[in-house]
């Protein structure tokens, strides 16, 4: 025998307090806990954390000490401090003696020849030039996302713009403070044509200096960070202070050398927040999570649900029920930092500062559904994400290494 469940549509309020629960725990604590019942329901709560603050994302550094442990003197030396700041922009030269067509650049930017850009000269570029963008990051290999944030910075294409003309550039690669150590090198890179040749209506690879309206902190990669906007974590490189032009035409990516996929782009999937092992029979259950949306859109998240006491012959054909997905803010300027309309972000329409898509791409919203009526017995609780082209995850990309999106499971006892 199947448990009779079906989800049910939650009014409004209980919605919007569900989603803030969830995200209260899921953004703060990296992980939310399920209340079941409907205590939640009762509950007032805070306004949902659409962006999570600075310091409450899950952190992946390398580094030994980590940069963002550095202090004093140290981090001066390092030049990790908005004052002491530089970023290094020139071509690699010849691989060897027999290379011919190597990367060269009219003009480039040291700190030998005092040339090197520093705070504020990319503030200033800022100026003219500065786009925001609202991003989840998620590393590709860990399920969740780590957090979502509103990044502020300058195009990489129009600080590239100041070292033209360029000749014989396949390549761009680049690098942040690691010490002064080869071995803690940790370096990503982009195509000439993703840094530089930003469609109409497309998201650019950006040089980032602000994090949900403040300086970005140490903690999270400042005072300078690249942010890639489609791609997993390890494109946006933290503490930056190098970049390089290249006539090499492969990814030389750190992440490349651990089988990772260096030109992955976000997956779209969904992410089940931590149960409870025991629930009571009778009660209904709330069941949460994330979801992001990756580069071929989010349509719907979906649960199973299977009582694993029943034989295999007893079995019925899995189903998949649709959950819901938390609904695009109405007012924005209650989830943007002070001062910002969302006509000034890419990703919404500038003219009525509408999200052109819903969940906006490459950010992460909330999902959640109701089950009924439970019976005791053991069970499996599935989710996955459906994206526009209505491949259910893990589809289209099942390989785990070009992003985790393994179709997440639960186990919990019904008694
Ligand atoms: N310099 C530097 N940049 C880095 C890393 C690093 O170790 N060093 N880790 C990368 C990886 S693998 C991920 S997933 C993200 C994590 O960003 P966060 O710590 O801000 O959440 O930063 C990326 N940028
Ligand atoms: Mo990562």
């Amino acid at each position: 025998m199947r448990p009779h469940s079906s989800p049910q549509s939650l009014t409004r309020r209980e919605f919007v307090q569900t989603a803030s629960l969830l995200s209260t725990a899921a953004l703060i604590g990296g992980s939310a806990h399920l209340s079941t019942g409907t205590a939640f329901a009762e509950e007032s709560t805070p306004e949902r954390p659409f962006l999570t603050p600075a310091d409450k994302f899950r952190d992946v550094s390398r580094g030994n000490p980590k940069p963002h442990t550095l202090m004093g003197d140290a981090l001066v030396e390092a030049r990790l401090t908005p004052e002491t700041w530089k970023l290094e922009i020139t071509a690699d030269g010849p691989a060897d003696e027999k290379q011919k067509e190597f990367a060269t650049a009219a003009k480039s930017f040291t700190i030998e020849d005092g040339t090197a850009l520093d705070f504020a000269a990319l503030q200033e570029l800022g100026k003219k030039y500065e786009v925001r963008f609202l991003k989840a990051m998620q590393c590709l290999n860990i399920p969740a996302p780590l957090g979502q944030g509103l990044w502020e910075g300058v195009p990489l294409r129009e600080v590239l713009r100041l070292c033209s003309p360029l000749k014989n550039v396949r390549r761009v690669y680049y690098w942040g403070f690691h010490n002064n150590d080869p071995k803690q090198l940790f370096q990503s890179s982009l195509s000439y044509t993703q840094a530089m040749e930003t469609p109409p209506g497309e998201l650019p690879a950006f040089i980032a200096y602000r994090l949900n309206g403040e300086p970005i902190p140490l903690t999270r990669g400042g005072p300078v960070r690249m942010v890639i906007p489609w791609a997993h974590g390890f494109k946006s490189i933290k503490w930056l202070q190098r970049i390089c032009l290249t006539n090499d035409y492969k990814a030389n990516d750190t992440y490349a050398e651990q089988n990772n996929d260096p030109e992955s782009y976000l997956k779209t999937a969904a992410y089940l927040d931590d149960m409870p092992a025991q629930v009571k029979a009778g009660k209904p259950l709330t069941i949460r999570g994330l979801a992001m949306s990756g580069l071929s859109g989010l349509k719907r998240v979906e649960y199973s649900l299977v009582n694993t006491d029943v034989s295999d012959h007893e079995k019925k054909k899995e189903e998949w029920h649709e959950c819901e997905l938390q609904e695009a803010p109405s007012d924005w300027s209650t989830v943007l930092p002070n001062g910002l309309s969302s006509k000034q972000v890419l990703g919404f329409d500038s003219k009525t500062g509408q999200p052109l898509h819903w969940p906006l791409r490459y950010s992460m919203v909330t999902w959640s559904a109701r089950i009924t009526d439970l019976k005791p017995g053991k069970y499996e609780l599935r989710a996955r994400a459906v994206d526009l082209n209505d491949f259910a995850q893990p589809e289209p990309r099942p390989i785990q290494k070009t992003g985790r999106n393994s179709v997440d499971l639960k186990e919990f006892e019904v008694v």
